[in-house]
């Protein structure tokens, strides 16, 4: 069960997602992604490949749900109340400095989206056999209010200088997450050896009460698919109400 009385913290969750189901997920993630990243139909899509994240064409792929259709309930709880996941994904594929997201709150991400979350929580699932010598997240430690950020190139925006005296990040196993809060800061970092070639998912997650009409969602405890109208729940593929 996650805290919701804070919106700045960070936890390294051990173990979160079966690493057989999330390296089917890679080969698939290998198997198509030249071709995915190739189909830039919008200009923000351009923008987001510039930065090693990804187009629209890539983010849509139902299979990147696929380490969460069968969880336990276990890790169901551990990720309450924030069971419902955002669709699609954030997918990145991170290969230059220029790939290095600036330090930031997701809150000033969220807030410059088409329609906006009151709150969302992230969990970041590294992609490398071992993210612990791979591009990674820093995070500063603390309390935080929503901070100011500053136009910021393609990444849109960040904290301005270098604000965090102190700082952490976590050694991080195949199938292991990162869940942090939107007000936590954070930053992408390079592998300890300096290198920069990282895959990775971001999932956006909230508390279904909190949620947004007419939006995409992949539930947790269904394991699939809703969406609400009109506040009526809707279930979408192989749903079990
Ligand atoms: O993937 C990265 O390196 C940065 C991700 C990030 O900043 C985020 O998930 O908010």
């Amino acid at each position: 069960m996650l805290k919701t009385g804070t919106r700045a913290f960070v936890h390294h969750m051990t173990t979160l997602l079966d690493p057989t189901v999330l390296a089917d997920v890679v080969r698939h993630f290998d198997a198509v992604e030249t071709e995915r990243q190739a189909q830039v139909v919008q200009d923000h899509e351009a923008g987001r490949v510039r930065i090693g994240a990804s187009t629209d064409a890539f983010r849509q792929d139902p299979r990147w749900y696929d380490p969460w259709r069968a969880i336990s309930p276990e890790t169901i709880d551990r990720m309450r109340p924030y069971t419902w996941l955002l669709y699609p994904v954030m997918v990145r594929h991170i290969t230059a400095a220029g790939h290095l997201v600036p330090w930031h709150q997701d809150i000033a991400y969220v807030r410059r989206m088409a329609r906006v979350h009151q709150r969302v929580i992230t969990c970041f699932v590294p992609l490398e056999p071992n993210p612990a010598q791979a591009a990674s997240l820093e995070f500063a430690t603390g309390d935080f209010p929503a901070l100011d950020h500053v136009p910021w190139d393609d990444h849109g925006v960040g904290i301005a200088g270098a604000p965090f005296p102190h700082t952490i990040h976590f050694p991080l196993a195949f199938g292991d997450a990162l869940v942090f809060g939107d007000h936590t800061p954070h930053r992408t970092i390079p592998a300890p050896d300096g290198s920069i070639d990282r895959r990775s998912f971001e999932y956006r997650a909230v508390i279904p009460a909190e949620a947004l009409d007419d939006k995409d969602y992949f539930d947790l405890e269904r394991g699939c698919m809703v969406r609400r109208t009109a506040g009526r729940l809707a279930f979408q593929e192989m749903c079990t109400p």
